[in-house]
């Protein structure tokens, strides 16, 4: 007997995984139609979703699967997956959490370095031979000493304050409740948070619950000399409010690998030299991209066999 897996928007690396790995597993892999959902004479097999992490997998496409067992998401966030929907119909939705902690941190701290340092900038004056031409450019800001802020102290935003600790002079963060066991300072408010920092690092959920959490209002408290990294979710951030404190100068500079509309990111942001953006892509090495596909099959494989999930999202 077959077992049906519905396969959404899958990167390539976890798509090729898939496809080698399911023939030993009995499985048999479908895409979705131009409409979403599966062909009809398919839809009532569907037993399993392996779904990318930007992928929307909401209650008409989980209503449409009535023999659906879990939904296994490949990203560690799963805000575009509906899963209060999915827990009300006995659906497991699992996601791929720790194995892309080092990566994204580094990338945390790539783009906060790049963007203090200008690295952009610098590289594309080398080659444009602007140095030769119009001597050294304009200095750029000194990371080491400075305030680091952290929005999210959790798997990953602990990994992002190990690796700034030999850097910075100081580190803070901003979470809803303390963490019982961090050594660094938590600031109950966000905004003052934002004042009191330099750099401000973004590493919460995506999700209703954090949408628009770096305000207006944030930005100004960063302030001119400021700077905003994002590698948590486009949405977290007030865009608009960004482009707009970025161009009059309010902000000083901002590194982002995520954006609002994706893939799209503002032209403002494009044309503007005070900040470095990347294509959310913190994840996305062949080590960790290897080790979220094998987590997510994983997943997939111990709840269709009636085992406990490996990594549910927490209740
Ligand atoms: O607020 P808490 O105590 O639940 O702390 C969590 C924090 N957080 C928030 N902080 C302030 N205001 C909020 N509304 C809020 N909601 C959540 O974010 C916790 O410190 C952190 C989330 O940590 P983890 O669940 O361990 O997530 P992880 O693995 O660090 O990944 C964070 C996100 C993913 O969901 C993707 O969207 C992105 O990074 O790649």
């Amino acid at each position: 007997m077959s077992i049906d897996i519905l396969v959404i928007g899958l990167p390539a690396l976890a798509d090729d995984m898939l496809n080698r790995q399911a023939p030993d597993r009995g499985w048999t892999l479908h895409r979705p139609g131009p409409d979403g959902l599966p062909a009809p004479e398919v839809a009532g097999r569907i037993v399993g979703v392996a779904a990318s992490g930007a992928a929307t997998v909401d209650a008409r496409l989980i209503d449409a699967l009535p023999a659906l067992k879990i939904i296994a998401v490949h990203a560690v966030g799963y805000d575009l997956t509906d899963v209060a929907h999915a827990r009300s119909r006995g659906v497991v939705v699992t996601h791929t959490p720790d194995v892309l902690n080092d990566d994204v941190a580094d990338l945390a701290l790539l783009l906060a370095l790049a963007t203090l340092r200008r690295l952009p900038a610098m590289d594309a004056y080398v080659r444009a031979g602007r140095w030769a031409s119009e001597g050294p450019p304009p200095l750029s800001r000194r990371a080491s000493g400075l305030k680091y802020g952290l929005l999210g102290l959790g798997r990953i935003g602990r990994a992002i304050a190990e690796r700034l600790t030999p850097l910075a002079g100081e580190i803070a963060y901003h979470t809803r409740r303390p963490v019982a066991d961090a050594p660094w300072r938590h600031v109950p408010n966000l905004v003052d948070l934002a004042a009191q920092v330099d750099v401000l690092i973004v590493i919460v959920p995506g999700g209703a619950s954090t949408r628009g959490l770096v305000s207006a209002e944030v930005l100004a408290a960063l302030g001119p000399n400021g700077v905003l990294i994002n590698v948590a979710r486009g949405e977290v951030v007030d865009q608009d409010a960004l482009v707009a404190a970025l161009t009059s100068g309010r902000l000083g500079g901002a590194g982002l690998d995520v954006f609002a509309d994706e893939p799209n990111a503002p032209q403002a942001l494009i044309d503007s030299d005070r900040c470095v953006l990347t294509p959310h892509v913190a994840s996305a090495t062949v080590e960790t991209r290897q080790a979220m596909a094998a987590l997510m099959i994983a997943n997939l494989e111990a709840v269709l066999a009636g085992r406990p999930p490996v990594s549910p999202v927490p209740d």
